[in-house]
């Protein structure tokens, strides 16, 4: 009695396991800064939100410094196509070179603020991007932010494009900012973000571009950053994404479950990341960084320095998607 009363009890407790390890998963989630700064606080939050929206159900589990494709990240979406990785949330830059649309986003000057990065993600812009993505082999979920880029370097407060001439900048491993850097009479120099900061230390480079969140974060000004030009000149939105055939796998209230848990996270990093902004601008200048603010002639002068870049890559962009961009910023 006592021996198959410890059985049958043995039994259910194996089929329970049987019965959760049966619907448990777990996803990796690559993503390129870890949760220190605000990209990797955003797939994080879609993890926690995903965690207990499923009850423990759904793991998603984060990879961060790129560290599934050994630190080069413009690989990221390759590896997330081909299965490598399960999910990612990934900035537009890293993308671009498989997702030529993304470019769109790295256009020099086309965005000048908050307002015209929201008219171009929530608009159709950002549909039309979705679709891009969608077409290779990856499911878009929702739209988070990396920040406007501002631009810093060792030598010099830099106000004009004269004034960028020969200096070494590193610039990320998509062609279109070599393009940009090259327009301006300055020396662009392709690497990782893994390669910047000893690049920077070692003085192989002068001076490179990232939102002020990953400048603070990063403390990008304890390796001689000490002038920061507040250009915006682009900004590289995030975006939530997931293996079209681990999609495939997914019943319909899991991928709705996964979906609004990346728009809620989206939402919640970018009011995240924009409101402590103010506050980070403050804490670098306190560290003695000399910010450089221009003047509505001198970003005139950046933007024509850098017209022939938008010449040079609306092909391969597409006139419908610059179209759709260059109506929703002017409404
Ligand atoms: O490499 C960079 O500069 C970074 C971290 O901002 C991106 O991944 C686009």
């Amino acid at each position: 009695m006592k021996f198959t009363r410890c059985f049958t009890l043995l039994a259910s407790a194996a089929a329970l396991t049987l019965a959760v390890s049966a619907q448990a998963r777990e996803y990796s989630v690559s993503t390129v800064l870890s949760d220190a700064f605000p990209w990797g606080q955003a797939a994080q939050k879609w993890a926690d939100l995903v965690a207990e929206r499923s009850e423990g159900r759904i793991t998603l589990r984060v990879y961060p410094n790129a560290q599934l494709v050994a630190g080069d990240q413009t690989k990221e979406f390759s590896a997330m196509r081909s299965g490598l990785i399960d999910m990612a949330v990934g900035s537009t830059i890293n993308w671009s070179p498989q997702v030529p649309e993304l470019n769109l986003f790295s256009l020099p000057f086309l965005m000048k603020d908050d307002k015209d990065l929201d008219a171009l993600t929530q608009g159709e812009a950002g549909k039309l991007s979705f679709s891009a993505i969608e077409s290779r082999g990856i499911v878009p979920l929702a739209w988070g932010e990396n920040g406007f880029r501002e631009l810093s370097n060792s030598v010099k407060p830099l106000r004009t494009p004269a004034d960028l001439a020969g200096l070494k900048i590193r610039v990320v491993g998509s062609p279109l900012f070599q393009d940009t850097f090259t327009a301006l009479g300055a020396n662009p120099t392709q690497m990782s973000w893994s390669d910047a900061k000893p690049a920077l230390t070692t003085g192989a480079v002068d001076g490179q571009e990232n939102p002020i969140s990953v400048f603070d974060v990063a403390r990008v000004d304890q390796v001689g950053q000490k002038y920061l030009t507040l250009w915006h000149y682009m900004a590289d939105p995030l975006i939530f994404a997931v293996n079209q055939r681990v999609w495939k796998t997914l019943p319909e209230e899991d991928r709705e479950l996964l979906r609004q848990a990346a728009l809620d996270a989206g939402k919640w990093e970018t009011e995240l990341s924009r409101g402590q902004q103010a506050k980070r601008l403050a804490d670098i200048r306190e560290r003695g960084v000399e910010t450089v603010e221009l003047s509505a002639e001198e970003r005139q002068a950046f933007v024509e320095a850098t017209r022939s870049v938008h010449e040079q890559w609306a092909p391969k962009i597409g006139a419908d998607l610059i179209k759709a961009a260059e109506a929703a910023i002017a409404q």
